[in-house]
C-alpha cells in the first residue's frame, strides 16, 4: 500500500502501548501502523525516536479580554504557531461573554476569527458570566460543537453565584458539555486582597496572599459539590495544591466524573520568585499563583499516582507593558495575571517528570494529548495515533537546550522560563498530515486550522 507520508521506525507511543513502528499517513489521517510500512510519497527517518500524538492544548488564552480588560497579545494566529512549534495540533481556547453579551454572537466572532487565523485545529469552551442573557442561546452553542462552558467563582467582571452555578450546570448536564471551572473562592481572595492593601503590601507577595492555598481548596470544595448537586461532569481548571487535588480525588470516588487539570507554571516555578520589585516579578504572576516545594513535590506524587488529568498550559499571554502599567509602581491589583507557556508546555513537562523518571512516555502522552483530547469530546479524533484519528503527531527528540525567548514564536516578549535547561523537545510537527514544523522549516499558514467540534457528550469519554 501507497501512503502520502511514512514516517519511519519510529517509537510509537499510542495509548499505554510503545510500538516499533512505521506510522502510514494519507489523505491527513492515520491509514497504517505497524513495521516495514510503505513506500510513502514523502518519507521521514524517526530513528528510534518517541513518535507521539500532537498535543492537545485544553486551556489556551487566544485573541481574548481578561478579567481586567486586557485584550491577549497572541491572537489565533501567533498563538497557534506558538503552539505548533511546541508540539501542540489542538488547541481550545475561550470565547467568553462578558455581561450583556450574546454566547451566539461571542462564539461566531471567535470561530470567524480562529477560522482566518488559526495554523492547527481548534475547539471551544465559551465564558458564561450573564447567565440570563446565555440561557436561551446555549442548546444552539452547543449544537455548533463547543467542548463545554467555563465559569468563575471569582473576578468581579466574571464571576456568578452558587445558583446561577448550578443553573449552568444542570443545563450544560443536559446538553453534554463539560463544565470547566476557576475554583477560588470569591470571599476570601476579596477579604486578602483588601488585608494586602491595608497593609501596603502592594508587590506579588500581596497578590499570591489574596489568591491563597486556602481560597483554591474552598473554591475546589464547593465546585464540586455543585458538580455532584447537579450530575454534571467537571473540569478543575489550573490546579496549583495537593491538597485540592485530594479533594477532587474524593470526588472521583464518590462517582463523580472530575477532570483535574494543573500547569506547567506549578510544577516549575517557586513562591520566592514572587521576593522580587514587582517589575520582575510580574513575569510569575497569576492565579492562581506559583507556590513552593512543598505543593510541587505533592503535585509530582499526585501526577505519578494518575490522579491528575492533564497538564495544560493555561497561556495566558500579556506583555510587560500589560502586566505593569504604572511601570515600577504597578500595584497587584493591576498587574495582567497569568503566565504565557503554550509552546514550551511539552518540553516543561517531559524535564520536570518523563526526564526526571517520575512519569513515563505513556503517562506523558496520556496527560498533554489523550486525556486533554477525552475531556474535551475530541477522542479519538485527536489525542490517538490509531488508524482512523487525524494524522498528528510529533517526533519528538531527547535533547537538552536552553529556553531562549528568541527562539519562540509568541508575541509576549518574554518567557518565564528563559534561561532554563529542557530535556525533550519536538523535532517534527505534523498536522493532519502536513509537516508544519521540521528542522529549519516552518510551514505553519493562517486559516489552515479548522474547528474541530466536540465528537462525544461530557461524560463519555471515547
Ligand atoms: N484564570 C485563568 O484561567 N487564566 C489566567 C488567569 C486566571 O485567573
Ligand atoms: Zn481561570
Ligand atoms: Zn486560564
Amino acid at each position: 500500500m501507497r501512503f502520502d507520508l511514512v514516517v519511519r521506525n519510529g517509537r510509537v507511543v499510542d495509548g499505554d502501548e510503545v510500538l516499533e513502528a512505521d506510522v502510514g499517513i494519507s489523505e491527513g489521517v492515520v491509514a497504517a501502523l505497524g513495521p516495514g510500512l510503505g513506500p510513502g510519497d514523502a518519507e521521514i527517518e524517526a530513528g528510534g525516536r518517541y513518535v507521539i500524538p500532537g498535543g492537545v492544548d485544553s486551556h489556551v488564552h487566544l485573541g481574548q479580554v481578561s478579567s481586567m480588560g486586557d485584550v491577549t497579545a497572541d491572537d489565533f494566529w501567533t498563538g497557534s504557531r506558538s503552539a505548533v512549534h511546541g508540539g501542540t495540533t489542538t488547541i481550545v481556547p475561550f470565547a467568553a461573554q462578558h455581561r450583556g453579551l450574546s454566547v451566539l454572537e461571542v462564539l461566531h466572532d471567535a470561530l470567524e476569527r480562529a477560522r482566518q487565523q488559526a495554523t492547527v485545529d481548534f475547539a471551544f469552551h465559551v465564558i458564561i458570566t450573564d447567565w440570563a442573557r446565555a440561557e436561551p442561546e446555549l442548546r444552539q452553542a452547543a449544537g455548533l460543537g463547543i467542548v463545554g462552558v467555563k465559569v468563575y467563582l471569582t473576578y468581579d467582571r466574571l464571576k456568578l453565584d452558587g445558583s446561577q452555578i448550578l443553573a449552568v450546570m444542570a443545563a450544560a448536564r443536559d446538553l453534554g458539555l463539560t463544565v470547566m471551572v476557576h475554583a477560588e473562592d470569591d470571599a476570601m481572595v476579596t477579604a486578602g486582597r483588601e488585608r494586602a492593601i491595608a497593609a501596603g503590601e502592594l508587590g506579588a507577595r500581596g497578590h499570591a496572599a489574596s489568591h491563597s492555598r486556602s481560597a483554591e481548596l474552598a473554591g475546589v470544595t464547593a465546585a464540586i459539590a455543585l458538580a455532584e448537586e447537579a450530575g454534571t461532569a467537571l473540569y478543575l481548571a489550573h490546579i496549583s495544591t495537593p491538597e485540592a487535588v485530594a479533594v477532587a480525588t474524593g470526588g472521583r470516588a464518590r462517582g463523580l466524573d472530575v477532570t483535574v487539570e494543573t500547569c506547567p507554571h506549578y510544577l516549575l516555578l517557586d513562591e520566592s520568585l514572587l521576593d522580587q520589585p514587582i517589575e520582575t516579578a510580574a513575569p510569575f504572576m497569576s492565579s492562581p499563583p506559583v507556590r513552593g516545594s512543598s505543593e510541587r513535590a505533592g503535585l509530582l506524587a499526585a501526577l505519578a499516582r494518575g490522579e491528575i488529568d492533564i497538564v495544560a498550559s493555561d497561556h495566558s499571554p500579556y506583555t510587560m507593558e500589560q502586566k505593569l502599567p504604572d511601570g515600577a509602581a504597578t500595584s497587584f491589583t493591576r498587574v495582567a495575571n497569568g503566565l504565557p507557556g503554550v509552546e514550551l508546555r511539552l518540553p516543561l513537562l517531559y524535564s520536570a517528570c518523563v526526564a526526571s523518571s517520575v512519569l513515563s512516555i505513556t503517562d506523558f502522552v496520556r496527560l498533554i494529548s489523550t486525556n486533554p483530547a477525552k475531556a474535551c469530546g475530541l477522542y479519538p479524533r485527536k489525542g490517538s495515533l490509531a488508524p482512523g484519528a487525524d494524522a498528528d503527531l510529533v517526533v519528538w527528540s531527547e535533547e537538552a537546550r536552553t529556553v531562549d525567548y528568541d527562539a519562540l514564536h509568541d508575541a509576549v516578549g518574554y518567557t518565564p522560563y528563559e534561561g532554563m535547561e529542557l530535556t525533550g523537545w519536538p523535532e517534527v510537527v505534523i498536522a493532519r498530515g502536513e509537516v508544519l514544523v521540521a528542522e529549519g522549516s516552518d510551514a505553519t499558514s493562517r486559516g489552515r486550522g479548522k474547528f474541530v467540534a466536540r465528537l462525544a457528550p461530557a461524560g463519555e469519554r471515547g
